[in-house]
């Protein structure tokens, strides 16, 4: 049934074309596109953001090393599951921001982490690489791992 396969593939690739056609519509072309920064700490702000699906999310990394935005799917409902993308610093990239596009297209939550500065535990929750990574405050605590949560509400016209 190797041709079946093929067809099969074949139509795939054509609803793969149509979709990518059908996403700058007019619609998602007007609203805006949300950002969250890397500044020059290992952390993203905001770490939460709320979203309406249709929404594009912008990650730009403002920081001199680079990060990651790794999709940590046990706890992701808003799409984009096996997510796992280098965000190149400026010290790797000509001096530039490295910048990453995600469209959500239906509402859920997307939890992510960056795999440089941390990593999942056996329930598959981010964790802090140790006293050298993640999130570290005034009072010496390096327990938050570098990681950000979007919450995706239904689209207005919903
Ligand atoms: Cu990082």
């Amino acid at each position: 049934m190797v041709h079946r396969r093929v067809f099969r593939m074949g139509v795939l690739l054509l609803a793969i074309s149509l979709l990518g056609a059908a996403a700058p519509s007019v619609t998602a072309a007007q609203r805006p596109i949300r950002q969250v920064v890397v500044p020059e700490e290992d952390r993203f702000a905001p770490f939460a953001l709320t979203i309406r699906a249709g929404d594009t999310i912008e990650w730009i990394n403002n920081d001199t090393d680079d990060h990651t935005v790794v999709s940590d799917d046990v706890f992701n409902t808003a799409g984009h599951n096996h997510t796992d993308q280098l965000l190149p610093g400026t010290l790797s990239n000509s001096g530039n921001p490295g910048t990453f596009r995600l469209r959500f297209t239906h509402a859920g939550t997307f939890v992510y982490y960056c795999r440089f500065h941390a990593h999942l535990d056996s329930a598959n929750q981010p964790v802090a690489p140790g006293p050298d990574g993640g999130i570290q405050d005034s009072n010496g605590n390096f327990g938050t791992p570098m990681m950000g949560v979007i919450t995706v509400l239904p689209a207005h016209d919903d």
